[in-house]
């Protein structure tokens, strides 16, 4: 008898937790798995640690209901007495050490991964603004400011009698998106030319400060062609909340088709050769100028 209602009390508390955790799923609550390598890596991990939670959890709850549901003073019976038990101190200790060591692999694992940014193919330098963000492709000359789209801007005006809810990707929109191509490691040096603001998009599994005098390094390397949305996620003043992040990932194809249409665009030679003669430039001038300057005799 006493033993069936420990199974019953157990099975209560089990279903509770799974149905807490089915719960924070069905709602959507839960991150998103996203679309690059990083961004997979940290939702396992994040699962992995979820259910060494939710079992935590069952057996800690259990004993605690079973214990006080069975072993309570109305069902007469009497407290114990021990102050100490050496072997449960050294259980209640190592096995949790045991556990945290344990998911420290997954986690330095994928620390390790986020940090190595070796052999990106290209770099995209993203600098913060208030309250815009500025889209650099290296070594091409393409750059343009990305801020909240038209229509997202006009509908949060006070008084502006429009319904957000009548506005597409309400406060997600920009009017330039930072276009990348899929399949392809891209380094993104992040800075910022007023105060911190922080990259975020959630599908690529990352966020990163944008720190005033500083670049900071993350990278990408997105599998799936599509159009993923972000935020600012570092307060940065009054119009925080408006300088989305949106990425759009094409094809490599397309994305090349799309660079070479940006204005300002020029081929990595042409940017090469343009140096090139800007130093060479700048060498005969510093030349010349020393040819122009009258000798001076040294006088002792
Ligand atoms: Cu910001």
């Amino acid at each position: 008898m006493k033993n069936q209602n420990i199974v019953i009390v157990s099975i209560a508390v089990l279903a509770g937790m799974l149905l807490a955790v089915w719960g924070m799923f069905a709602v959507g609550a839960n991150m998103p798995r996203g679309v690059t390598e990083f961004s997979h890596t940290a939702y396992d991990l994040h699962m992995l640690i979820l259910w060494i939670c939710v079992v935590i959890g069952v057996l800690v709850f259990g004993a605690m209901f079973v214990s006080i549901i069975m072993h309570r003073k109305s069902n007469g019976v009497e407290a114990a007495r021990f102050t100490h038990n050496t072997k449960a101190e050294i259980a209640w200790t190592t096995i949790p050490i045991l556990i945290l060591v344990m998911m420290t692999v997954p986690a330095t694992r994928g620390l390790i991964l986020m940090e190595t940014s070796e052999g990106a193919a290209m770099d995209i330098q993203i600098t913060g603004y208030q309250w815009k963000w500025k889209y650099e492709y290296l070594d091409t000359g393409v750059s343009f400011i990305s801020s909240l789209a038209r229509d997202s801007n006009v509908a949060r005006q006070l008084n502006s009698g429009i319904d957000p809810n009548t506005v597409d990707n309400y406060l997600l929109e920009v009017d330039h998106p930072l276009v990348v191509p899929t399949n392809t490691k891209i380094r993104l040096l992040m800075t910022s030319g007023d105060v911190i603001h922080s990259w975020w998009v959630p599908e690529l599994g990352w966020k990163r400060d944008a720190i005033p005098g500083m670049i900071n390094t993350a990278w990408t390397e997105i599998s799936e062609p599509g159009t993923y949305r972000g935020q600012c996620a570092e307060l940065c003043g009054k119009d925080h909340g408006f300088m989305p992040v949106v990425v759009i990932a094409k094809p490599k194809a397309e994305f090349e088709q799309w660079l070479a249409q940006q204005p300002g665009y020029q081929a990595a030679e042409d940017l090469a050769s343009m140096a090139a003669n800007t130093i060479a430039d700048k060498q005969a001038t510093a030349d010349k100028q020393a040819d122009d300057q009258p000798e001076v005799a040294l006088v002792n």
